[in-house]
């Protein structure tokens, strides 16, 4: 049996940055300082906000054929191997893996440059009005394996019937494929061959002794798949979802979603969040008693889809964007960035079983008409790969929505008492519960089989400010206690993400939407994880 050698590349490599500048100024750049990897430049004191050109080099001892796991990096990125460019991205927050000759055994150089500047093009998938950072770094783990001639590239495994324990695995190899080769496949006391045709097989199988996967139970199995020269393991779960009657089923029973959206953001990290602060944060999220996360606006690192895995929370997971226009929409370049991140992102999701959600595009320009090419391309896109999940998208203008018809769950971003009517100065429980109200009835009428989350709800809190007016931590916490109090009782609604967990990095200048400090500060918990009025209050009301 062959185990893969992976070097995990994680810590201190030297680092050069230029300020303005693009890739070009990679030949002229000097490697004066260290950086961490993963981490964020433009979140240290050094680079502090600032947007250029970054290189990060280290030596690297390999040979043969090698897998490079860059867990994401942005926002723009290109990858070379002594000298010589080998990748180059511009999708953060998108796990790649670059296969690639490292030449003869012995020491290389591996050299990341970032670059985060701009683009301003309408195929630029992280655009400058997006409503959180644009940070420059690598962001999660880099990660170095030797692989064979002949690998296993794809094993995902999915439920087929979660009362009985059967599920269907689907393999696929790569490199020197074979015509014809045989895969075994080991899962607790069952053992059994796929038949593999040019380097693709399938089949189904009871897994024995299994328990289904539930926030409540949240029990993991574990395979091993062998071919010749290569070994997977492969950890899943056993659970099915699916939407009847406009609910969302979890091993048929009804779920009701209580939780929160959430940002990798930290002002000193960036979006390169420690392991130890992930864990926390979703320690957090799991011990008030929530049971879902929104991973707003993009894909979620591997350590975060398996941590929610181990703790039981569900998950929502979604492309990058951010209120994309026509422009945008029509745009050849994006659209095809688009359906490659969907493609990798479900093929990384698949084997999770606490992703439960796939989304895209928050809030774009979906009552446009334009829209409606790119929406379909996305639904198709993931649908291929995966019919055990749902699909959804967060809209802001529900009533004028044109593309819902391709998603299985409705979600509204809506933000009453906050946005919506700015002459109150104090909280009115009654605006909440009008909207929420009225929205339940616009689903019922118009969507009657659709299951319906609210997406985003909130207000913004000043630590500090206990005025009980706008901005103050007593009004944001009466608030969402409005809101959640509401959604418990009114059948319509599937569940709720709150708007949000911690306080983001944004700009401070965005126009009419005021960001004090240049931070989002609809956190329930600030920037720093100090809980604001809203959390002690709703750790109090989720407790019932
Ligand atoms: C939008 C958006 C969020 C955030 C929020 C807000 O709904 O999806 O990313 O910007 O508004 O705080 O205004």
């Amino acid at each position: 049996m062959t185990y893969r050698k992976t070097q995990l590349l994680d810590g201190f490599w030297e680092f050069g940055f230029t300020a303005e500048a693009d890739f070009s100024a990679l030949a002229d750049l000097k490697f004066q300082d260290l950086q961490a990897v993963p981490g964020c430049y433009d979140a240290q004191p050094n680079y502090f906000c600032q947007r250029g050109c970054g290189a990060y080099r280290r030596q690297v001892q390999a040979g043969g054929r090698q897998m490079l796991e860059i867990g994401a990096a942005g926002l723009q990125y290109r990858v070379y191997w002594d000298g010589q460019e080998i990748f180059r991205s511009a999708t953060p927050y998108l796990a790649e893996k670059i296969i690639f000759s490292a030449g003869e055994d012995g020491t290389h150089v591996l050299l990341i440059a970032v670059c985060n500047l701009f683009d301003r093009t309408p195929s630029s998938q992280f655009q400058e009005f997006y409503d959180f950072y644009a940070y420059g770094g690598i962001y999660r783990s880099v990660r170095l394996t030797a692989m064979p001639a002949h690998y296993l590239d794809y094993c995902a495994v999915t439920t087929r019937d979660y009362r009985t324990g059967r599920v269907r695995i689907l393999l696929e190899t790569a490199g020197d494929v074979p015509a014809e080769a045989t895969a075994e496949i080991f899962c607790g006391s069952t053992h059994f061959m796929i038949a593999l045709q040019q380097g693709k097989g399938e089949s189904e199988f009871l897994v024995p002794d299994f328990q289904c996967w539930s926030p409540d139970n949240p029990a993991l199995q574990q395979l091993q798949v062998r071919i010749a020269e290569d070994t997977l393991e492969v950890t899943f779960g056993i659970r099915e979802v699916k939407v009847e009657k406009a609910k969302i089923l979890l091993n048929g029973q009804p779920l009701q979603l209580i939780g929160y959206n959430r940002h990798d953001s930290h002002p000193q990290f960036g979006a390169a969040l420690p392991s130890a602060l992930l864990l926390a944060d979703l320690n957090m999220i799991k011990q008030q008693n929530c049971n879902f996360i929104r991973g707003c606006h993009y894909p979620q690192s591997e350590e975060m889809l398996s941590l929610c895995d181990r703790l039981g929370l569900l998950v929502w997971e979604e492309t990058l964007g951010w209120g994309n226009g026509p422009e945008a929409l029509a745009d050849a370049g994006f659209q095809s960035s688009q359906c490659r991140q969907a493609h990798l992102m479900v093929r990384k999701s698949i084997n999770h079983p606490c992703v439960i959600l796939y989304g895209f595009l928050n809030e774009a320009h979906t009552h446009l008409p334009v829209a409606q090419e790119l929406v379909n391309k996305l639904a198709c896109v993931i649908r291929a790969e995966d019919e055990t999940r749902l699909i959804t998208y967060a809209t802001c203008r529900p009533a004028e929505d044109c593309c819902l018809a391709a998603v299985d769950v409705l979600s509204f971003n809506i933000y009453p008492g906050w946005y919506d009517d700015q002459t109150n100065q104090f909280f009115q429980p009654e605006v909440i519960e009008q909207a929420l109200a009225k929205w339940s009835t616009f689903a019922s009428e118009h969507y009657p089989d659709k299951p319906l989350l609210i997406s985003e709800i909130g207000a913004s809190a000043l630590p500090g400010d206990h005025s009980g007016l706008r901005w103050s931590e007593e009004y944001q916490a009466e608030l969402l206690l409005c809101v959640v109090r509401y959604i418990r009782r009114d059948q319509r609604y599937s569940g709720v993400a709150l708007w949000q967990f911690c306080n983001c990095r944004t700009y401070v200048s965005r126009g009419a939407q005021a960001r004090p400090r240049g931070f989002n500060n609809k956190g329930v918990v600030d920037e720093f994880r100090r809980p604001k009025l809203a959390w002690q209050r709703l750790t109090t009301l989720l407790q019932k």
